[in-house]
C-alpha cells in the first residue's frame, strides 16, 4: 500500500437536531439521504479524483457522526470495488483498493446513518458478487420508452428523429445537472456500475457520430460516479449507417467497418463497457440473415472492442416460432454454440424462458454453457405485473431466481467461469418526477441494485432498508405495515393474473386479462396456447413422458422433480402439465377448485393491501399517500377483471359451478372481453382520478 498524497478537507456544519429526514413531496429524492445535515470532518488519505470529491462532498453535506477517514489501500484480494468500513471511538474510516470503493462505502455509511444503524460500533466488510452491475434502459431515440410505464426517456428526445438527427433537446439528464446527478447518485449508491442507454430494439442511427457525441455527454456526467456507458445496437449498421450493401459478419468490409465504429467510440468515450445486442429475435435483423450463427455475429463486434477492453452482451431471447415450446428456445439456440464465443462475450439470459411473466420456473439455458460466461437479465419495469398502475415488489420473485440457479444451475460457477461476472436489469426510470411513476416501484429500481451487488440478500432484509431509507418518518408498526405491504405484493399479482402455473394469459396490452384470446396471430403469443384449456382440463404439458420434454433440459435434481406430477409443486402445475379439472393438487383442492382459491385470494390482497395503505394516512406525505391510493384503488378494480374474466372463461369450458368460497362475479364475460382495460394503458377505472389527484 502506498499512499501517494494527502489531502485533507474539514468541512463542519452544525448538526440540526431531532431533525428527521421525510420524504419529499414529489417522492424525486428516491432513497438518497436528504436535505443536508452534515457535521463531518472527511480526512482523505489518498490522491484525490473526481470520484473521491464526490464521496467527500456527500459525507460533508449528510454525515453527522464526527470524523472520518478515507483511506485506498489496494491489495491482491480485494476486488476493485469492494470497501470496509470500521467505526470505534469516535472516527469511522472507509477503506477501499480504489476511489469508487471509497464512494460505495460513503453511501453505505451513509444509508446506514438513515436507518438509525451507526451508534455503535461498526465493523463491515463489502465485496459484490457481480463485477458488472448493468442497468438497460429500453429508451428510444425519439423519446419514448418501450414498455416505460413513467413517463418519457430519461437520455433522448432527438429533435427530428427519425428523419434527422438534431439536437438532443431532451430534458433529460444531460440537460439537467439536477437530474443527472440524482441519477447517478441513486446508482452508485447502489453499487450500479454501467447503463446502457437505449433499447435492445436499437436504431442503427445510434451509431451516428452525431448520436455517439451525445452518448459520450452522458458518460462524461457518469464517469465519477463509476457508471459505464454501454450502447444496444443494431446489427444492420454497417448496412443502414456505413451505406454497406451486406452486414453478414463474414464480409470483409463489414469487419472493417465494426473495427472503425469501435475506434470511433473509444476515441469519444474512452471507458466505453460495449454493445448490448437483440439479434434475430422479433424481426430484429441478426447474422441467420446470413446463413451465420449466433457466435459468428457475436464474434464480429466482440472482435471489434476487444484491444479497448469491451464486451459483448448477446441476448438469448430469441422470439422466433421455431420449436414448439418457446420455454425450450434459448437453451436449443445456445447450448450447441457453447465454446465458439469469444471471451469477451456473455450470452444475457432472461430469468425465466418465456419472458418476465409474474412467476416463471428459471431459464434452462443457466447452467447449461461450460465455455462461455452467462448473464441473468431482471425486468424492474413491470411490463406484465400491472405496469406502473399496480403494486409489485419484484425482490420476492428476484429471490425466487436466485435460489433456484443456486440450487439448480450452479449459479456461482457458471457465473464466475466465465470472464465476466454481470447482471442487468431493465429500468422503470422515466421522465415523471418520482422516476418510477409508482412512487413504490421505486423499491425494485433499489432491490435490484442490491440483489446485483449481492444476490444472496433476502428479499425482506432489501424491503426493509428501502422502507427505512425512504419513510424514515414511520414509526415501528407503520413501517412493518409497509414492509409486509411489499412482501406480499408481487404474490398477490401471481394470484389474480396466472396462478399454479399459468402463463401469458394478457391481451394485447400486456396488461389486461385475455385468457380468451385467439386471434389469428402468431400462436405462441397467445393465450389460449399457453393455457391449453378446454372441457377437460387445463395446462402446458412440458413432460418428458408426453409433452415437450423441457424438464430434460433441466438438471436432474430439478427436471425430475417437474417431470413427476406428484411432486411437481403446485406454482407450477400448468406450467409443466396438463391435468384433468378435477386432478387433486398437493393443497388437497382440486386444479378448478384451486384456480378459483388463488383468484379470489389474489382480489382479497388487493384489497387488504388498500386498507394496509389507508391506515398510513397522515404518517407518509399526503401527496405521496394519495398517489399511492388511488393506484391501489385501480388495482383492485383490475384485480376484479382478472378474476371474473379468467373463473368465467374457464367455466364456460369445464360448466363446472363455481366453489363456495368464490364471490360471485360482478362483470359478465362479455364485459370482460370488452372491458377498458382492453383499450390500452391507463384506461382502467381510477385512472381519471389518478390524474384528477396528480
Ligand atoms: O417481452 C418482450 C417485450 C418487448 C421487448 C422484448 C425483448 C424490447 O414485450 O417490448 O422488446 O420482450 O425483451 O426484446
Amino acid at each position: 500500500m502506498k499512499i501517494t498524497a494527502v489531502i485533507t478537507t474539514i468541512v463542519c456544519c452544525l448538526a440540526v437536531s431531532g431533525y428527521v429526514y421525510a420524504y419529499a413531496g414529489d417522492g424525486s429524492n428516491l432513497w438518497l439521504p436528504g436535505p443536508e445535515k452534515g457535521n463531518a470532518s472527511v480526512l482523505l488519505s489518498a490522491k484525490s479524483t473526481p470520484t473521491t470529491d464526490i464521496a467527500v462532498r456527500e459525507l460533508s453535506d449528510y454525515w453527522n457522526g464526527g470524523k472520518v477517514l478515507l483511506e485506498i489501500k489496494k491489495d491482491k484480494e480485494s476486488k476493485r470495488d469492494s470497501y470496509r468500513i470500521n467505526k470505534s471511538d469516535g472516527t469511522t474510516t472507509i477503506t477501499a483498493p480504489s476511489d469508487i470503493g471509497l464512494l460505495y462505502g460513503t453511501y453505505r455509511l451513509l444509508q446506514m446513518q438513515q436507518m438509525g444503524r451507526t451508534s455503535g460500533d461498526i465493523a463491515i466488510s463489502e465485496s459484490p458478487f457481480h463485477d458488472i452491475r448493468l442497468l438497460n434502459h429500453w429508451d428510444n431515440l425519439d423519446g419514448n420508452s418501450e414498455r416505460g410505464y413513467a413517463g418519457r426517456s430519461i437520455f433522448w428526445n432527438v429533435r427530428g428523429f427519425p428523419d434527422a438527427i438534431g439536437e438532443n433537446d431532451m430534458a433529460g439528464i444531460a440537460n439537467s445537472p439536477l437530474n443527472s446527478e440524482k441519477y447517478a447518485r441513486a446508482n452508485a449508491s447502489l453499487g450500479i456500475n454501467g447503463t446502457v442507454l437505449n433499447n435492445v430494439n436499437a436504431s442503427p442511427k445510434m451509431l451516428c457520430t452525431e448520436v455517439l457525441e451525445m452518448a459520450a455527454k452522458y458518460a462524461d456526467v457518469l464517469r465519477p460516479y463509476g457508471i459505464r456507458v454501454y450502447l444496444a445496437v443494431n446489427f444492420s449498421s454497417p448496412v443502414v449507417v456505413g451505406g454497406l450493401k451486406t452486414a453478414d459478419p463474414m464480409d470483409k468490409e463489414v469487419q472493417k467497418w465494426w473495427k472503425a465504429k469501435a475506434r470511433e467510440i473509444y476515441d469519444l468515450i474512452p471507458d466505453f463497457g460495449g454493445f448490448l445486442v437483440k439479434a434475430n429475435s422479433e424481426g430484429q435483423p441478426g447474422p441467420m440473415d446470413y446463413g451465420r450463427t449466433h457466435a459468428d455475429g457475436a464474434n464480429l463486434l466482440a472482435g471489434a472492442i476487444r484491444p479497448y477492453g469491451g464486451i459483448v452482451m448477446w441476448r438469448a431471447f430469441i422470439n422466433n416460432p421455431t420449436d414448439p415450446d418457446r420455454a425450450k428456445q434459448a437453451r436449443i439456440e445456445f447450448e450447441h454454440l457453447d465454446g465458439q464465443f469469444l471471451d469477451n462475450v456473455i450470452i444475457q439470459v432472461k430469468n425465466g424462458p418465456i419472458d418476465f411473466q409474474p412467476r416463471e420456473p428459471f431459464n434452462a439455458l443457466f447452467g447449461a454453457l461450460n465455455h462461455t460466461a452467462e448473464m441473468p437479465e431482471l425486468q424492474i419495469t413491470q411490463e406484465y405485473l400491472g405496469q406502473a398502475n399496480h403494486l409489485a415488489y419484484l425482490g420476492t420473485m428476484w429471490e425466487e431466481f436466485f435460489d433456484e440457479v443456486r440450487q439448480y444451475a450452479d449459479y456461482t460457477r457458471h457465473q464466475l467461469s466465465g470472464r465476466y461476472n454481470a447482471i442487468a436489469g431493465v429500468a422503470n426510470t422515466g421522465t415523471d418526477a418520482d422516476w418510477t411513476g409508482h412512487p413504490l416501484a421505486q423499491s425494485n429500481w433499489y432491490a435490484y441494485g442490491r440483489l446485483a451487488w449481492n444476490p444472496n440478500l433476502d428479499a425482506e432484509t432489501i424491503a426493509d432498508e428501502w422502507t427505512s431509507l425512504t419513510f424514515p418518518e414511520l414509526n415501528e408498526s407503520q413501517h412493518s405495515t409497509l414492509v409486509s405491504m411489499l412482501m406480499r405484493s408481487r404474490e398477490a399479482v401471481v394470484d389474480y393474473e396466472m396462478p399454479i402455473g399459468l402463463t401469458h394469459q394478457f391481451g394485447d396490452s400486456h396488461y389486461a386479462p385475455g385468457p380468451w384470446d385467439n386471434r389469428p396471430i402468431r400462436r405462441d403469443w397467445l393465450p389460449v396456447f399457453y393455457n391449453q384449456a378446454d372441457a377437460d382440463g387445463i395446462g402446458f404439458d412440458r413432460t418428458k413422458a408426453t409433452g415437450t420434454d423441457n424438464t430434460s433440459q433441466y438438471h436432474p435434481d430439478f427436471g425430475n422433480v417437474m417431470e413427476d406430477i406428484s411432486s411437481c409443486p403446485d406454482k407450477y402445475l400448468l406450467w409443466f402439465h396438463h391435468v384433468s379439472w378435477s386432478h387433486r393438487c398437493q393443497s388437497g383442492r382440486t386444479v378448478w377448485e384451486e384456480l378459483c382459491y388463488h383468484y379470489q385470494n389474489g382480489l382479497n390482497e388487493a384489497r387488504d393491501l388498500q386498507r394496509q395503505w389507508n391506515s398510513l394516512e397522515g404518517a407518509v406525505d399526503t401527496d405521496i399517500f394519495h398517489d399511492v391510493k388511488i393506484r391501489l384503488m385501480t388495482q383492485t378494480r383490475d384485480a376484479q377483471w382478472w378474476k371474473d374474466g379468467s373463473v368465467l372463461y374457464f367455466q364456460s369450458l369445464n360448466g363446472m359451478p363455481f366453489p363456495d368460497f368464490l364471490e360471485p362475479p360482478v362483470h359478465t364475460l362479455e364485459e370482460c372481453k370488452n372491458s377498458n382495460l382492453n383499450v390500452g394503458l391507463y384506461r382502467s377505472p381510477g385512472h381519471e382520478e389518478l390524474n384528477r389527484v396528480r
